[in-house]
């Protein structure tokens, strides 16, 4: 998988991209992350990127010309989505992630929080998404949170012991409680069902486990979900 990265804070994204699972998904080949100043497609000497929004109000506006012929660079004769990262888009999920990893190619555009002209969004971009109902000032760090979930979902990013299945949200529950070592901390001891090496009852367990949880934190998560008979 290709991702490329439309900003105009380049130097927010090494960081990120330098470690853990997102680096050795770079490291093994599995995806290449490449990152484009958005002002290097601008041809004036002081390298204008925004302007002021017809009608007035407070705030800068992205030009549309800097950011098409950005895409229009880097996307080449291929057809890939393009993405706007922005509070206005698109919620993103767990299942909006599984399917961004399909594709072969993304473009991702940082917007800036007051806006970005109207028709990047009507002639360029295909998608839209938000990472949540609060304000951030850029799309940068949205980005990084796409590319984290969408990178850990291509095959061979994982080690089997990193496994996919078992994480919250993937089957649409919390996760349930996990323990480690000692079986007792502080003369807090580790649930019985446990250590008790019965794999079925284990696994009952954490189901129910997962399914309270959810119930308390987010109830409207088991709307989605069809639980079975013994919920
Ligand atoms: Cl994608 N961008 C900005 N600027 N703020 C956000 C967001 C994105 N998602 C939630 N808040």
């Amino acid at each position: 998988m290709r991702i490329d990265i439309l900003t105009l804070f380049p130097e927010m994204f090494p960081g990120p991209f330098s470690a853990s699972i997102i680096k050795r998904a770079v490291d093994g080949g599995l995806v290449s992350l490449n990152i484009y100043n958005i002002r290097d497609y601008t041809h004036d000497k002081h390298h204008t990127v925004d302007d002021y929004a017809y009608g007035g109000g407070a705030g800068m506006i992205l030009k549309p010309k800097p950011i098409f012929e950005a895409v229009e660079s880097v996307k080449g004769e291929d057809t890939c989505s393009v993405i706007l990262l922005t509070p206005q888009g698109r919620p993103f999920s767990q299942s909006v992630a599984q399917e961004l990893s399909r594709h072969d190619r993304l473009i991702l555009i940082c917007g800036r929080y007051e806006g970005v002209d109207e028709r990047i969004r009507e002639h360029l971009v295909s998608d839209e998404i938000s990472i949540g109902d609060y304000v951030l000032s850029g799309g940068e760090l949205a980005a990084m949170v796409v590319v984290e979930a969408v990178v850990r979902l291509l095959p061979g990013v994982l080690g089997s012991e990193e496994s996919l299945a078992e994480d919250s949200h993937t089957d649409g529950l919390l996760e349930y409680p996990q323990y480690t070592r000692p079986a007792v901390f502080r003369g807090w001891s580790v649930p019985e069902v446990l250590l008790s090496g019965n794999h079925a009852q284990i696994a009952k367990w954490r189901r129910e486990k997962a399914i309270r949880r959810t119930k308390e934190r987010r109830p409207e998560l088991l709307d989605r979900v069809s639980l079975g008979k013994d919920s």
